[in-house]
């Protein structure tokens, strides 16, 4: 039997015990798309689709662990960040990162409220992210409301996105991908900046799903597909379409307390075993 070693790709980010975003939409993205998947906890989340409940942080010093032992450990081809929850986690990940992972292609994430709409990273923790993860990543992937946030403007539409965007990526020195999922319309637009130029990802809009975790899917899949050698944008684009059929393909279940819908990234749970 012959052994196979596939790319491997590490997340660190927080848990979601319903399994939608988080660590858990890492995972079975970067299975999904045939790499080998680490995660270094962050925090863990006690939430469902709609509500979040409770977040307590993982001491950073555990987090510091977890991610020099796999470092150390494994031949991780690309990094991604989702929740930090902390501005001390943003600093422990940053100093981590800087001292044993120069090299590795960095997409950071920066989850700051849920879909539900709750605050999810401490606001001081902004500042951090500015001043040590945006400098040394390959790529930000701010939705609308995180780059208003970043930017201390409305990002509200096409004009706006692309002053923000531009901005960011000039400040900060890396690429920067706005999301603009949050766009009414026809299609789901996402435009890349580097300073310079303008790059468009597009995708049809599916309505009407009610789903959380489609950013912690999204970025994920960028790193798996830079895991994989994808230049970026190779790797946006093919992540744009794996998403999208995350969303177009959702699960859904009726549950005495309503419907419940997830996020289909494939890779075995698409299909029914014949027993059933
Ligand atoms: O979707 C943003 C997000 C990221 N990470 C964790 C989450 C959520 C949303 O609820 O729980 C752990």
């Amino acid at each position: 039997m012959t052994r196979r070693s596939p790319p491997v790709a590490l997340t660190i980010a927080g848990s979601d015990c319903s399994a939608g975003a988080g660590l858990q939409a890492d995972l079975k993205t970067f299975s999904a798309l045939g790499v080998y998947g680490l995660t270094a906890v962050t925090c863990v989340v006690a939430e469902v689709p709609g509500k979040v409940s409770r977040i307590d942080p993982v001491d950073p010093r555990n987090v510091r662990e977890q991610i020099e032992l796999l470092l150390a450990s494994f031949p991780i081809g690309a990094i991604k960040t989702g929740l930090l929850f902390s501005p001390e986690i943003v600093e422990t990940v940053a100093t981590v990162l800087e001292r044993s992972a120069r090299e590795i292609p960095l997409v950071v994430d920066p989850v700051m409220i849920a879909t539900s709409g709750e605050a999810l990273l401490q606001p001081a923790a902004v500042e951090c992210y500015c001043a040590r993860l945006f400098p040394r990543a390959t790529l930000v992937t701010p939705n609308m409301a995180e780059a208003a946030a970043l930017t201390g403007r409305p990002v509200r539409d096409r004009a706006e996105m692309r002053v923000a965007g531009n901005e960011l990526a000039q400040k900060f020195g890396t690429r920067i991908l706005l999301k603009g999922g949050h766009l009414s319309g026809a299609h789901a637009t996402d435009l890349l900046f580097d300073g310079t130029a303008v790059a468009e990802f597009s995708a049809p809009f599916v309505p009407g799903v009610s789903t959380h975790g489609t950013g912690c899917t999204y970025s994920a899949a960028i790193a798996a597909r830079l895991a994989l050698g994808d230049s970026l944008e190779a790797a946006i684009a093919q992540a744009k379409e794996f998403v999208s059929r995350a969303i177009r393909e959702y699960f859904s279940w009726t549950t005495s307390s309503g419907e419940i819908h997830a996020l289909n990234p494939g890779g075995g749970t698409g299909s029914v075993p014949s027993e059933f």
